[in-house]
């Protein structure tokens, strides 16, 4: 089906364009060009929209003169090449970011101001692409764009969800989803490839095809096929020198015309096959934390790995003269999370029934080419899918997963581990009705295993893959999380960005780790000053988008103290919301306290049928309508739920916040990438000894960063000896207070939030009572230290300057290095 896209199938020298050119008045007149031509408008009464699609359409044009100069140097110094398999990306907005990397900024401003036109104003008006529910999405996002930007010829393979993220409305205090649709107007940034599609099938017969002379083979005979097509968008790296592809496949029907006249007289029938193969590609699944079993999902995560995995083998061979042995010396497939983990089946079943290789060249290609990505721990969200379903769906991968387990099971006993610990490693979980444990398929398909925080990965060694640990010593490795200085510094805070280059000149954009030069002045009160001049107007622009939304007057020079994220029990904003109900009252009981004045903000989304989640939600919008409206409080302590986050939310509010919540129980937060984004911005950390917080405390010094809680040890001891809440919340009248006013009904009616008090009384599971107290504590001396200016913003200086660590390259490059055997700067 596929025609190469390096040679077309007419041969035409055809001259060159010659590249754009990047001063204002060329792109003025071509953004003019693209208004009438491309879009068919006068720009005497074109709309703001349409603006914005022209400035996109030139913008668009460079990237595609740098896209295609990478492509032929791909072709040419043949280097390894990454596949990062994602089922989710958390972009966002695409405009500012390639204006920003391409350093058209001054250009397009002035380009448009001609016009009198707002570049700022049109960013606003394109959608976010939120193919991705958070950190796991958003960290592959980063990745995409650090590979380009070192250097790395990547490519991201995920899918085209026609719906992302659901949209979040806040109705009489509660989260209603409402459906996401960002290609309503179409989506400027890609490119239909109709020509590079693939077929996908489902379900059917596995038949052996005997042939005299030959060892029997394994035919998969599908009962459904549907077409995986492929849509590209380029991703350009910092300064546009790497543009790569970022590659979402769309399911289709495999003819929908031959259907039609298939089933003629039938038309409605042949439509609803149709739909049928559509629906796969319809919609992302909200639930970041617990699986969601369904039929559709497993068909998800097979479509998108049977069309990249046979997507690079074509590549493989057609550059690699037909010769698939050498494929672990040209790719490297990485794993991210479990979602693509039947890749490990599914390539097994290319390379031997597809491409004829034997069963043991296969599996040592397949261990070369594959490595794996764990985010989480939490058993409830590890995948596994009930063996009879996957047999139905999928009836040779069946019979693949069934042959390595039994390999890896033989593999164990000769090395001489016994009952109990066979069935911890084996790829069938006989427990509770027999299951495909998708971990351990991506664990024993890989050569290399990584988490995504130092914490992480040893807690990894120690409980979910123990057993495989002890088999394989040297496959787990960590890689810890970063994210990308070029959306989270550049493009979202301008203001800084400028004072930095102001005080150590421009390096540290091509090198992050050259801000760390700004550590010395952190001490300079000029530097100082400028530096909390640049968070207070960020501040305002946050505050200004509080009171446009929400109506909600808050005093920008007040403390913001932050906590965005997924809704989730561990991550406790239900900790940060008793402690607000606490101050609260403490607040009205002791005027005589030079309490210091707060914003407390909150955004995030709950899965849909995550019903504790959902109540944390409205126990924070319960809390901010009686607190706000309370006069006795009101310079002192606001609080604010800001509705539908999402990457550009989360742009606005880094930049603003004086302090970043990252109060997981210990031990449960993987790394976390909002806390590195936040400190970047010059935030204060309150937080846990968990995920990357740990490092980020080594990097920034103890001094800078606010530490406080149970460590990811105790709480595991406290879990196994069952303790109950009671006796911490009787022995502390501030907690026991604010639980008293939430579960008797001054946030709403009594008894609403029963639920989430009586959980804390029962067995804290969390430890919310448990870690209450140093919470407090930790939060009075932050108190303390905001009254001091000139210590905060020191401290908030030294956080910007020593972050640079986390920067998303630096990751990448310890990827390329340890895991993918991949060059940068190509
Ligand atoms: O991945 C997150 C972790 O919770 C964070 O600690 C970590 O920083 C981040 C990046 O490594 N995990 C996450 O976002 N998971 C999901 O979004 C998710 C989505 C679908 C699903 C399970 C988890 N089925």
């Amino acid at each position: 089906t596929a025609a190469p896209e390096d040679a077309g199938d007419v041969a035409v020298a055809a001259p060159k364009p010659t590249p754009r050119r990047n001063d204002s008045a060329s792109l003025a007149k071509e953004i003019a060009e693209k208004l009438t031509y491309a879009i068919g408008k006068d720009p005497a009464t074109a709309r703001r929209h349409d603006w914005l699609e022209a400035v996109t359409l030139a913008v668009r044009d460079r990237i595609v003169d740098h896209w295609l100069a990478s492509n032929s140097r791909n072709v040419q110094s043949g280097a390894k090449r990454v596949c990062y398999l994602s089922m989710e990306f958390l972009i966002g907005r695409l405009l500012r970011d390639a204006i920003i990397n391409l350093g058209l900024s001054e250009a397009v401003r002035d380009a448009l101001s001609a016009y009198d036109v707002d570049i700022d104003l049109l960013e606003t008006l394109e959608p976010d692409a939120a193919l991705g529910n958070g950190g796991l999405g958003r960290l592959a996002a980063c990745f995409a764009e650090s590979m380009a930007s070192v250097g790395i010829q990547g490519f991201g393979y995920g899918i085209r969800y026609v719906h992302g993220f659901f949209r979040q409305e806040i109705v009489g205090g509660e989260q209603v989803e409402l459906p996401e649709n960002w290609l309503a107007h179409g989506n400027p940034w890609e490119f239909e490839r109709r020509e590079r599609s693939f077929e996908i099938g489902f379900g059917g017969k596995v038949t052996t095809i005997e042939e005299a002379g030959k060892p029997p083979r394994q035919v998969w005979r599908p009962a459904e096929r549907i077409l995986a097509v492929a849509y590209d968008t380029p991703v350009v790296g910092w300064k546009g020198t790497r543009v790569n592809t970022l590659r979402l496949w769309s399911a289709q029907a495999l003819d929908p015309i031959l259907l039609d006249a298939f089933n003629s007289g039938d038309h409605i029938g042949a439509l609803l096959e149709a739909n049928r193969a559509q629906s796969i590609t319809q919609v992302l699944y909200p639930a970041d934390s617990h699986l969601a079993g369904q039929e559709l999902r497993l068909r998800q995560e097979f479509f998108f790995s049977s069309a990249s995995l046979q997507d690079i083998i074509r590549h493989h061979l057609k550059r690699n003269g037909g010769d698939l042995s050498t494929l672990p010396d040209k790719v490297s497939i990485q794993l991210n999370d479990t979602h693509p983990a039947v890749s490990v089946a599914e390539m097994m079943r290319l390379l031997v029934d597809v491409h004829g290789l034997g069963w043991d060249e296969s599996w040592d290609i397949t261990k070369r080419v594959f490595s794996y990505t764990n985010h989480t721990l939490l058993p409830e969200a590890l995948e596994t899918w009930p063996v009879n379903l996957f047999e139905r769906l999928l009836p040779r991968q069946m019979q693949i997963i069934y042959a390595i387990n039994a390999q890896i099971i033989r593999e164990a006993t000769q090395k001489g581990l016994d009952g109990a610990k066979v069935s911890a490693i084996s790829l069938i979980d006989e427990g509770s009705g027999r299951r495909v444990r998708m971990g351990s398929l991506a664990f024993v398909g890989s050569h290399a295993i990584n988490g995504v925080s130092a914490l992480h990965t040893e807690l990894m060694k120690k409980t979910v893959f123990n057993q495989f640990h002890e088999l394989y010593p040297e496959r787990i490795q960590n890689k810890t999380n970063g994210v990308t200085p070029r959306r989270w510094l550049l493009e979202c805070n301008p203001g800084l960005t400028d004072l930095v280059t102001e005080a150590i000149g421009p390096g540290f954009k091509d090198d992050i780790t050259k801000i760390s030069g700004i550590d010395k002045l952190a001490d300079d009160a000029g530097f100082r000053e400028k530096f909390m001049a640049v968070k207070l107007a960020n501040k305002q622009r946050l505050a200004k988008t509080i009171e446009e939304r929400l109506a909600i007057t808050v005093d920008p020079t007040a403390m913001f103290d932050v906590q965005v994220k997924r809704i989730h029990e561990y991550k406790r904003q239900f900790l940060n919301l008793v402690e607000t109900v606490a101050l609260y009252d403490q607040i009205r009981s002791h005027p005589e306290i030079a309490w210091q004045p707060r914003v407390k903000i909150f955004a995030g989304k709950a899965a849909p049928s995550y019903a504790n989640a959902k109540q944390i939600i409205h126990l924070a919008n319960d809390v901010a309508r009686v607190i706000n409206a309370d006069p006795s409080v009101q310079n002192l302590l606001k609080v604010v739920f800001l509705p539908n986050y999402n990457v550009s939310l989360a742009e606005l509010i880094m930049p603003a916040a004086d302090l970043s919540e990252q109060i997981s129980t210990a031990g449960l937060e993987a790394s976390g990438t909002g806390n590195m984004k936040f400190a970047l911005n010059g935030a204060l950390t309150i937080g846990t000894l968990d995920g990357a917080n740990v490092e980020m405390l080594e990097h920034i010094g103890e001094d800078n960063i606010f530490i406080f809680g149970l460590t990811a040890a105790e709480v595991a001891a406290r879990r196994a000896e069952g303790q109950s809440g009671r006796e911490i919340i009787d022995a502390s009248p501030i907690l026991k207070g604010a639980l008293d006013s939430i579960s008797h009904g001054v946030f709403g009616e009594p008894g609403r939030y029963n639920n989430l008090v009586d959980n804390l009384y029962g067995n804290d599971w969390w430890m919310i009572a448990a870690d209450f107290e140093a919470y407090w504590q930790t939060q009075r001396r932050l108190d303390a230290l905001w009254q001091d200016s000139d210590a905060w913003g020191t401290k908030a200086v030294r956080n910007t300057a020593r972050m640079a660590w986390f920067s998303s390259d630096r990751s990448i490059r310890e990827y390329a290095k340890d895991i993918w055997d991949a060059p940068t700067s190509v």
